[in-house]
């Protein structure tokens, strides 16, 4: 294979595995609510629920009766523990309820998608040039001693 094939392929190959960040979104405890209830995040990103006041808990599950029931995460959301996180890292929708307050439909949902194909940075671009440019030069040069 040319060895401008080769650079060329690991150019791309850089620039298409560059990872989205994964962020933090928070969600905040306000009385008997979760505020926002009902997000959406990328796969990867991290939930960190913030607790103001009260004994609550973040249970994966519907309800106490979901067979799936604190399966992913079921942490007190207390003066104790006041910034329970978990990082979803499987596509869908979780919902989440507060033992506690089950019955006063303290509850939320996270709705979890993929991550679309990261569009490379124009830095990232810059870097991606660059490193060909320098590649195609010591290509060039490595050619030229070899025939003096
Ligand atoms: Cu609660």
């Amino acid at each position: 294979m040319p060895l401008y094939r080769i650079a060329l392929a690991a150019l791309v190959s850089g620039l298409l595995a560059t990872p989205a960040l994964a962020a933090t979104v928070q969600v905040n405890q306000v009385g008997l609510t979760f505020d926002p209830a009902d997000i959406t995040i990328n796969v990867g990103d991290t939930v960190e629920w913030v607790w103001t006041t009260g004994v609550h808990t973040v249970t994966n599950g519907t309800g106490a009766a979901d067979p799936n029931v604190g399966i992913l995460f079921d942490d007190a959301l207390t003066v104790g523990n006041p910034t329970p996180s978990y990082t979803f890292t499987t596509v869908g929708d979780v919902d989440y309820f507060c033992r506690p307050h089950e019955f006063f439909n303290m509850n939320g949902i996270i709705r979890v998608q993929s991550v679309g194909q990261p569009v490379p940075t124009l830095g990232e671009w810059a870097f991606g040039a660059t490193a060909l440019l320098m590649l195609a030069a010591g290509f060039v040069m490595a050619r030229r001693r070899s025939i003096a």
